[in-house]
């Protein structure tokens, strides 16, 4: 056999067995490229003498066409290959179930109606404090101007917690968020403008208790801060919760052992067609309790009552939130049902909206 039949069949073989198409180009370039081998016999024509020329111009060129041939279809046979692979590994499988769009998570009411009511008193200058569920007797009541008798603290409203060790001041869980504020006045000097909020507990369970809801309470302290100061600012902050301007109140006298004088707090209100409208008509929801900081709290949390005086007031989230969102049962906020979530809950990328009613 010849050397160029020879190397004919080796590029054939190179040819037939390329498994991609770099591979082949490869081979393509060896063989017919500017240094190729191929290349290489047909350069050699002019160094032959004239008379074989001919025939030997005749064989290359004969041997070269049939490679280009022979690579153009394994090219294309190749391509499908390649081709077909992609598809699969590229294929959408168009009869999968769709995502379900029910899995998308929302903000429960709670959650939105505290981020409302912080943001508000953040604008008005409030610092925002929590602190631990599980409290001492006397942050919980003691400081709080609680007589010892008080029915508060009998074991059927409060939730006891067994101390460790026998002999042990037992500990509670807090029956409202009023130490979180006994425990700002330790730790810091007045002026104070706080919020506090977080989950309350009391031995209670029917229509319209349970044994643990959430409380929010504010405080102010200062020389001077006085009773038109309380007014003043739950008028400005339950205007922009509820989106009224000038939202009606009306102040009832009442009675904490914390607060003197004490008051409840009412907003006006109406029922039109079975359903609530804040701001106008002849009715009153009570919404809050506060009160001037009794003298004997300041005293316990270290303050002179002689040079200091405050305002307090407190209420409950789920009460706020049903008002403003129009949830009619407050058991269900605690249900955890999806289905009840996805009607009541919120975007996470729509909050907070406190925009003062226009
Ligand atoms: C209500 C009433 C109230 C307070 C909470 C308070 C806290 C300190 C001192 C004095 Cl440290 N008062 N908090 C005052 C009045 C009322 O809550 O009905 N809550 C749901």
């Amino acid at each position: 056999m010849s050397a160029m039949e020879e190397l004919k069949q080796k590029i054939t073989q190179e040819i037939e067995t390329a498994t991609d198409l770099k591979a082949l180009d490869e081979i393509r370039v060896n063989a017919l490229g500017k240094k190729g081998a191929v290349t290489g016999l047909m350069q050699k024509i002019a160094t032959l003498p004239p008379e074989e020329r001919k025939s030997y111009g005749q064989a290359v060129n004969d041997v070269k066409t049939a490679l280009e041939t022979m690579l153009e279809s394994r090219l294309a046979v190749l391509k499908k290959k390649e081709l077909d692979a992609r598809l699969i590994k590229e294929a959408v499988d168009v009869t999968l179930p769709a995502y379900d769009l029910d899995t998308q998570g929302s903000v429960h009411p709670i959650t939105q109606t505290i981020e409302e009511l912080v943001g508000i008193f953040a604008d008005m200058g409030f610092d925002s404090a929590t602190g631990p569920s599980l409290e001492d007797d006397f942050h919980n009541f003691t400081a709080l101007n609680f007589p010892p008798n008080h029915p508060a603290r009998a074991m059927h409203d409060t939730f006891y917690i067994t101390p460790e060790n026998e002999g042990d001041e037992p500990h509670v869980l807090r029956t409202h968020t009023s130490p979180v504020q006994i425990r700002y006045m330790e730790a810091h000097q007045p002026p104070i403008k706080m919020v506090c909020h977080g989950r309350v507990y009391r031995s209670d369970y029917d229509q319209t208790h349970t044994p643990m809801f959430h409380q929010m309470e504010g405080l102010m302290v200062d020389e001077t801060t006085n009773f038109g100061h309380l007014k003043g600012t739950l008028k400005e902050a339950l205007s922009a919760f509820f989106g009224v301007k000038d939202l009606p109140l009306r102040f009832r006298p009442s009675f904490f052992p914390f607060t003197e004088p004490s008051t409840e707090i009412d907003i006006g209100c109406s029922w039109k067609n079975g359903e609530l409208v804040i701001g106008e008509g002849d009715k009153w929801m009570e919404v809050l309790g506060a009160g001037m900081v009794h003298p004997n709290v300041l005293k316990n949390c270290g303050y002179d009552p002689q040079k200091l005086q405050g305002f307090a007031f407190g209420m409950g989230i789920e009460r706020l939130a049903m008002l403003k969102y129009g949830i009619p049962d407050l058991r269900t906020f605690f249900d955890a049902d999806l289905r009840w979530m996805k009607h009541y809950g919120f975007m996470a990328l729509q909050r907070p909206n406190r925009a003062i009613g226009e």
